[in-house]
């Protein structure tokens, strides 16, 4: 039997550990991305593991979320992660110069090597066949220390796309509709491997926006493989030198392959408050729209500007709609000034906001009270936007401005406008002035690492006791984003490296005064349906339980990259045996857990609740037991293990 994509990959990287699905898999990483929301905790703790030089092939530390400085913290934490990547051998990339992703696409990924990101979203870089994963900073700090990533072997699902896409139906639609057979669970514990004849008509930028929103689907990585296009792409950039032509074995095996013919897709649209609430654009058409918003790591590349731009040009958009505008690099908009297409944009009525996540993570252009807002975004979760009461809905850039024109739902094929002819360029520009070199090893010693004083220390993992006797402060339902647990927005990212002010924001979307009780409480449990966890890789929201004494998240299923944030926390992520015993808990019930310490290997520990005892499922990897006994993956590293 043949080996397919993914497999081909992790084969080339694998340290040790297996390569059998469900197993334990430990890769070596070739690069890594931080981006600065995420960042200044991995570098504390690379710090914190008392480590020098990145023993990488490539490291780089974005500025990308927190680029709102209405005070001195952001400025002050992009200083931070400035000096201290200079000194220890990451490239640095200024503020302006675009979104981790975007960039990283541009200027750095490689087909074949493996990339892991303190963002969920890294895998983007799979639209150029590369293998990449989110993951918490502390697995990154790993990472950059030289040390392996460790997996649990995902099973490999094939997409097979058939025939081409329709004019105005694009990249976001084909995601949109992965989401839609797939849902915000159906990537968990898989890898999704793109493929078929309609894959070879797809460009770089667009498989991206596909790999991109993987995420969505809770997927360990999604991944194109590298051919043409692919070349095509990175000659572009200069790059063609770091080319290498990758498929799967044409014999290769799937655990399932799901069939999409790209010719019968229509424009699609995801409802609030979830990625996978999909309908036809066609269905919601006449829905009033107050807001427009194109741009984020999924759809932000030139390819898409220039089509809103031809869009856009010429007309108006609706005086009800504000419309932003966010290119996802410097390099994007360069171009799109340097051709006019700009102008084009700015003369519609849109407004220019500056290359970052900006409105996708609520860093400004909030919508108004209640409003409907359409984005090109891939996660529209209550209140992200930053307006609690707002209907977020997730769109192409396409059906974006035919809305934006309108004022309403629009499906981009009723404006009986004419095909667009946007072509990516056989040259892009380059300038990576905006990326800054680390220090040479030699002067290294020299570099002062600046840090302000939003800057707090680490909150500490404590070894783990046989027994803990502890209230359950919070129940929740399922899908739980890493959004509820630890929002993000304009007034709270800037204390992403400050826990204990952070603190006060934990899960205030679900229950305001939780943060204070379970600061009272010094220790407690909380617990949650299926796929707790789900969406970003903050690892603030298993630091923050941490600082405030969770101990123990026990829920009907995890998503993987929190659940592995959890346990690098040092909190037990534990699962029910049967997950009815989920209605027989209580909120603010005593419970007690025993049998900790020998349940780590039996995989079964006994929750005492007021309704009796209930059992709880575990399967933690020998490393795994070990980080939850030493009380987190800082306290494993400090042992000297790796
Ligand atoms: C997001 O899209 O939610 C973020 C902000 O990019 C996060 C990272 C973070 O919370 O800093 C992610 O996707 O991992
Ligand atoms: Fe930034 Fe939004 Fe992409 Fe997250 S999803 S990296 S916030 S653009």
């Amino acid at each position: 039997m043949g080996y397919n994509l993914a497999d081909k990959i992790i084969k080339e990287h694998l340290v040790s550990g297996s390569m059998k699905p469900g197993e334990e898999a430990a890769l070596r990483i070739d690069q890594t991305l931080t981006q600065d929301a995420t960042g200044t905790m991995a570098y504390l703790e690379f710090e914190a593991m008392g480590l020098d030089r990145v023993k990488t092939e490539l490291s780089v530390a974005y500025i990308d979320h927190n680029t709102l400085q209405s005070g001195f913290e952001n400025a002050d934490d992009h200083r931070y992660i400035q000096t201290v990547a200079k000194k220890h051998g990451v490239w640095f990339s200024r503020p302006g110069n675009g979104i981790c992703h975007q960039v990283h696409l541009e200027r750095f990924g490689v087909p074949g090597k493996t990339l892991i990101g303190s963002d969920s979203h890294t895998p983007t870089a799979g639209g150029l066949g590369m293998l990449a994963f989110g993951a918490g900073g502390l697995d990154v700090a790993v990472a950059m220390g030289g040390g392996a990533y460790y997996i649990t072997m995902p099973r490999v699902i094939k997409v097979e796309l058939k025939g081409a896409l329709r004019p105005f139906v694009t990249a976001k639609d084909i995601s949109l509709e992965i989401l839609r057979i797939l849902s915000v669970k159906g990537g968990v514990g898989k890898i999704i491997e793109w493929g078929g004849e309609g894959a070879k008509t797809l460009t770089v930028p667009e498989r991206a926006t596909i790999t991109n929103m993987g995420a969505e689907l809770g997927a360990t990585s999604s991944i194109f493989p590298s051919d043409e296009m692919t070349l095509a792409f990175l000659k572009a950039q200069g790059r063609e030198k770091d080319f290498r032509k990758l498929q799967p074995d044409a014999d290769a095996e799937y655990e399932r392959v799901i069939e999409i013919d790209l010719s019968s897709l229509e424009p699609l649209i995801a409802c609030p408050h979830m990625p996978d609430r999909v309908v036809t654009v066609k269905s919601l058409k006449g829905t009033k729209v107050d807001q427009v918003c194109i741009g984020s790591c999924t759809n932000s590349s030139l390819y898409d500007m220039l089509k809103a731009a031809a869009m856009l040009k010429g007309r108006q958009i609706s005086p009800d709609v504000s419309m932003s505008v966010s290119p996802g690099s410097r390099q994007v908009l360069t171009m799109l000034s340097d051709c006019g297409a700009l102008s084009d944009i700015l003369s519609s009525g849109a407004r220019l906001l500056e290359c970052a996540c900006g409105p996708c993570i609520g860093m400004g252009f909030s919508p108004n009270s209640g409003g409907v807002s359409l984005r090109t975004f891939n996660r529209n979760f209550r209140g992200r936007s930053g307006t609690a009461d707002a209907k977020v809905y997730l769109v192409s850039p396409e059906t974006a401005v035919a809305s934006a024109l309108t004022g309403e739902i629009t499906d981009p094929r009723e404006l009986g406008m004419e095909k667009l002819d946007v072509k990516l360029p056989a040259a892009f520009k380059l300038d990576d002035s905006a990326l800054l070199p680390p220090a040479p090893a030699d002067k290294a010693g020299e570099v002062e690492v600046l840090r302000g004083p939003n800057i707090k220390s680490i909150p500490e993992g404590k070894a783990l006791t046989d027994t803990i006797e502890a209230g359950l402060t919070l129940k929740v339902g399922d899908n739980i984003t890493t959004d509820h647990i630890m929002p993000a927005g304009a007034k709270i990212l800037p204390y992403r490296s400050n826990i204990p002010k952070l603190s006060e924001f934990c899960f205030a979307v679900c229950d305001e005064s939780f943060s204070k009780r379970a600061l009272e409480a010094g220790q407690s449990f909380i617990v949650g349906g299926a796929n707790y966890g789900q969406g970003s890789s903050r690892e603030h929201a298993a630091l923050v339980p941490l600082y405030l004494g969770v101990r123990a998240v026990v829920a009907k299923s995890f998503a993987r990259i929190h659940q592995a944030n959890l346990i690098n926390a040092g909190i037990l992520p534990l699962s029910f045996k049967d997950p009815e015993d989920y209605d027989r808990l209580e909120q603010g019930e005593k419970l007690v857990l025993s049998g900790i310490l020998e349940g780590l290997e039996t995989g079964e520990m006994t929750l005492h609740a007021k309704a009796g005892d209930i059992k709880l499922l575990c399967s933690f990897t020998r490393r795994q037991q070990e980080i939850l006994k030493a009380g987190g993956l800082l306290n494993y590293t400090r042992e000297g293990n790796k």
